[in-house]
């Protein structure tokens, strides 16, 4: 599985769609993959939702619940769900195309149960001049009363609109101006936040970068601006940040891509709520997992507030997550100096949820977590004030021979916070470790895969001591009722 796709909330049930290669756990002929939690903690695998056909295969896209019917495609009262896709066509020449991507239309009348796609399709056909157009995310935009297409093209993103979901046309385009960012643009996500701190509404645009990563290979940025029905004008302040930092990244690890957020979460929630996929396209391809590829993080909620730097989002992990936890381990402040064991429950350090507290140090110290095992692998993550970053370091952490890139293994993050203390908030799981820092300022996504499960876990310091202000680790429950169930299908095309 790669990108999430299609996320949308109705009826009750928050609906994951994912690209999809039903015949082997390699990237190959894209389906779009279905599951759905009702309460984004435990999810139930459904049948394929859409298949390749004689467009091409079903790349990335978005679902809205189309309340009105403005595209008169539901019945009986009954809103349909709407899909568009990229439809990509490897044979596009044979086929009479003229380039492999368009804008497809599908749309559901049971829930996402099954799918139907449109007899119109294309829905929007490719200009004809754009090899990378794909990767539509769909939402209303009440003020201009249509809908809103966000696309990716090439080394930028487009913007179209529609009144019904089927006639597009187009807007305007972002980002061609914007230094350093060569990669191609890829799964733009365009969405209204209110800014905890005044009250405005400003619009994010969340936009993945294949390569240009803030780690290397892919990544995900964002940029904060307004969006007037036709444009994304972006904050002058915020674009200064983007110059200077060559990107303010949504995460700064080397596994999260394809960040998008869900549409239709009622408004009385509040929350805008995200996922990605916990994997880079330097090396997903050879991830030494077994049977299977690719996972996705937790699901996120993205809080904008306006800072001393300007917009900033804030990112951390749904409460949701909470009810996993088992029984509270409170662990006492401490000065660290040099490595310091902590008595954590059994399967607590590659399953758990740990909140941690430091006194940022007065030199240039060096500080964290190892998390490590019988074996002598070890992963570390932590936070070094000689460099104002925070790091994570999987160089000893297993298996990492199957990647020249994957083996790079240091990586960092500047810390956004300028607080005197320093929390820490990761998640573990057993090949993946999420940092979300300083309520969610700084975030680091990371995978690696040691032979057998970490089973320690100590505080550590280096070239001085810290101060620990204390924490607490929750051993998280498994979401699954037995290990290892997997659903099998046989794959097959749609004509
Ligand atoms: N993955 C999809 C594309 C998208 C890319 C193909 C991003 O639609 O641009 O699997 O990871």
């Amino acid at each position: 599985m790669n990108d999430p796709n299609g996320l949308v909330y109705f009826d009750g049930e928050y609906h994951l769609f994912y690209q999809y290669n039903p015949q082997a756990a390699v990237w190959g002929p894209i389906s779009w993959g279905h599951a759905v939690s009702r309460d984004l903690v435990h999810w139930e695998n459904l049948p394929i939702a859409l298949r390749p056909d004689k467009w091409g295969q079903a790349w990335s896209g978005s679902v809205v619940v189309d309340w009105s019917n403005s595209s008169g495609l539901g019945s009986n009262g009954t809103p349909p769900l709407v899909a568009l896709y990229t439809a990509h066509n490897r044979e596009f020449k044979a086929a009479g195309l003229t380039q492999p991507e368009g804008q497809h239309l599908a749309y559901s009348i049971d829930r996402g149960r099954t799918w139907v796609k449109y007899a119109g399709n294309p829905v929007l056909p490719n200009p004809g001049d754009e090899r990378n157009f794909r990767d539509p995310k769909v939402a209303w935009h009440a003020a201009s009363h249509q809908w809103v297409m966000a696309l990716a093209e090439g080394d930028h993103s487009v913007f179209y609109g529609s009144p019904d979901l089927k006639n597009w046309r187009y807007l305007s385009a972002f980002g061609r101006s914007i230094g350093g960012h060569g990669g191609a643009w890829e799964c733009p996500d365009l969405f209204p936040l209110t800014v905890r701190e005044t009250g405005e509404t400003k619009w994010v645009l969340v936009q993945s970068l294949n390569a240009g990563g803030p780690n290397g290979g892919s990544g995900v940025q964002y940029f904060v601006g307004d969006f007037d029905g036709t444009r994304f004008i972006l904050d002058p302040q915020f674009a200064a940040a983007v110059r200077k930092l060559g990107g303010v990244w949504l995460d700064w690890g080397r596994d999260n891509y394809a960040v998008v957020s869900w549409s239709d979460v009622p408004a009385a929630d509040g929350r805008r709520i995200a996922i990605g996929w916990m994997a880079n396209w330097d090396y997903a391809a050879k991830v030494p997992t077994e049977r299977w590829r690719g996972a996705m993080t937790l699901p996120r909620t993205l809080d904008l507030r306006k800072t001393a730097d300007g917009y900033r989002l804030f990112v951390n992990p749904v409460k949701e997550l909470d009810t996993l936890r088992g029984a509270p381990h409170a662990m006492p402040a401490h000065v660290v100096d040099g490595p310091l064991a902590l008595p954590v429950a059994p399967g607590a350090a590659s399953q758990s949820d740990m909140l941690l507290h430091f006194d940022r140090p007065a030199g240039p110290v060096r500080f964290g977590l190892i998390f490590s095992n019988a074996r002598g692998e070890e992963f570390r993550v932590g936070y070094d004030d000689a460099t104002g970053c925070y790091f994570s370091d999987r160089r000893k952490a297993g298996d990492r021979a199957f990647s020249d890139r994957f083996a790079i293994g240091v990586h960092s993050a500047p810390r956004a916070s300028t607080a005197d203390r320093i929390d820490l908030r990761l998640l573990m799981d057993a090949s993946s470790m999420e940092m979300f820092a300083d309520g969610g300022q700084t975030v680091m996504t990371e995978t690696f895969f040691p032979s057998q499960p970490f089973d320690r876990v100590s505080l550590f310091s280096e070239g001085g001591s810290v101060r620990f202000r204390g924490g607490i680790v929750y051993p998280m429950h498994r979401i699954w009722p037995t290990p290892g169930r997997q659903q099998v299908e046989v794959p097959s095309h749609d004509a």
